[in-house]
């Protein structure tokens, strides 16, 4: 699929810290970060509705993270998928009288739009499920005897994976209620194991499938995302992001699948976003409170302001959508344009340094920006300092000035 256009990414003197981000999986900083080169997965929309702050706020984690990466000189390699089939979106087409292939291809070209203002760097490998369907089948062959049929659908037996709830670590009791309320079907009578999961779907009627040599069909939604990763960043890459919806069972069932059909880990760090709310739950397409960021763009919102109000708030933390934060980040954008055009201000190096030091503590944009506020309020007399501040927060933040 095409991805969108990356924005330019300039170079900053000086040398970052290294970087320690949290590992969702063991609870602490991700033991060894890459050198050289890094290689990045993370989820991508399913789109059957357009692109909300939530899904925003996400992709602009792993944005900072990519810039971490590279300030430091590496080379990322970074992939994300389109569930471009899947039942939520076949539901919505159904629903709305609309073809399901138009509906993606109508959503995801708004996520391209709305991530190109934004200004998120774009995925080198930006894969749909639709275009692999040979990748899967060929994965789930690649299970061999750890997959078995109910009725024609195929399931992946998770107990064939030792390592199996090692990435969210939690009691069997949760994962059950979890499986049954993202997707699963924990009670689907003549599964091995209820927790067992779908690779395969057989057609149903009314909706698209594709021959394959596991028989006709269309893939399972986990098994997607371990096929395209694998595919394009091969096992034992360095970090699976997402939200934290995702944790379980999404990611779970991906890393056991890969770690089964591959024989390696497959990554080896799960990072997670937490969850924008709105109107007192989860920001979410089914449930419909949404705040689009399409609908912030045809406000007339500068979208560099909501960039800013997404940084606000660190993005392991969940948290609220009340509205007023658009207009207090139009007013600091506003506040920093002006502070980056004076002709002398203070010397760039120590804030560059906080920002840096900051961002290199799990990402924590929020207190690079108050670092950069400080530097905005104070008088100086260092003439470059203004286009050097101006460069590190397009460098580092994303934000241009
Ligand atoms: N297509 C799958 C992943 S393979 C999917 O979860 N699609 S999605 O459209 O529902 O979500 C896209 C991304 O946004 C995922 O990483 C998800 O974890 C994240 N996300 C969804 N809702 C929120 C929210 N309210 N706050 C933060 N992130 C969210
Ligand atoms: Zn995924």
């Amino acid at each position: 699929m095409r991805a969108w256009s990356s924005p330019d990414v300039p170079s900053v003197d000086g040398d970052p810290p290294v970087l320690r981000l949290h590992d969702s999986r063991t609870g602490g900083p991700v033991a060894s970060m890459p050198e050289g080169d890094a290689r990045l997965y993370v989820c991508g929309i399913t789109p059957y509705d357009a692109t909300h702050l939530g899904h925003a706020a996400t992709y602009l984690a792993f944005d900072l993270l990519q810039r971490q990466w590279r300030d430091r000189g590496l080379d990322v390699v970074y992939t994300q998928n389109v569930t471009d089939v899947d039942d939520p979106l076949l539901e919505r087409a159904t629903a709305t009288g609309v073809e399901w292939s138009e509906l993606a291809e109508r959503e995801t070209q708004l996520f391209r739009e709305d991530m190109t203002a934004l200004r998120v760097l774009a995925p080198d490998h930006y894969i749909g499920a639709v275009e692999s369907i040979d990748l899967v089948a060929d994965l789930v062959q690649r299970l061999g005897d750890s997959v078995y049929s109910v009725d024609d659908d195929l399931y992946f037996d998770v107990h064939a994976d030792p390592a199996f709830g090692d990435v969210s670590g939690l009691d069997e009791a949760t994962m059950r209620v979890l499986f049954g309320e993202r997707g699963g079907d924990p009670d689907r009578p003549g599964k091995k194991h209820p927790l067992d999961c779908l690779v395969w779907q057989a057609p149903r009627a009314g909706e698209p499938s594709w021959e394959s040599p596991l028989g006709p069909g269309r893939p399972g939604w986990h098994i997607e995302c371990a096929a395209i990763a694998l595919d394009n960043l091969g096992p034992a890459f360095d970090v699976q992001g997402g939200g934290s919806d995702l944790v379980f069972p999404h990611h779970e069932m991906s890393a056991s699948e890969a770690r089964v059909a591959t024989g390696q880990e497959f990554a080896h760090a799960f990072v997670h976003a937490g969850m924008v709310g709105y109107e007192g739950e989860k920001m979410s397409k089914s449930k419909g409170n949404l705040v689009l960021v399409s609908a912030l763009r045809a406000e007339g919102r500068d979208p560099a302001a909501i960039r800013l109000a997404l940084l606000a708030h660190h993005y392991r933390s969940d948290w609220e959508w009340f509205g007023g934060e658009i207009d207090e980040a139009e007013t600091r954008l506003a506040r920093w344009r002006d502070a980056v055009q004076r002709p002398t201000a203070p010397p760039a190096d120590p804030v560059i340094a906080a920002v840096r030091e900051a961002l290199a503590d799990d990402l924590d944009a929020p207190t690079a920006l108050v670092a950069l506020d400080a530097w905005m309020a104070e008088d100086g007399d260092d003439a470059k300092a203004g286009a050097q501040v101006r460069a590190a927060v397009d460098a580092l933040l994303g934000v241009e000035l």
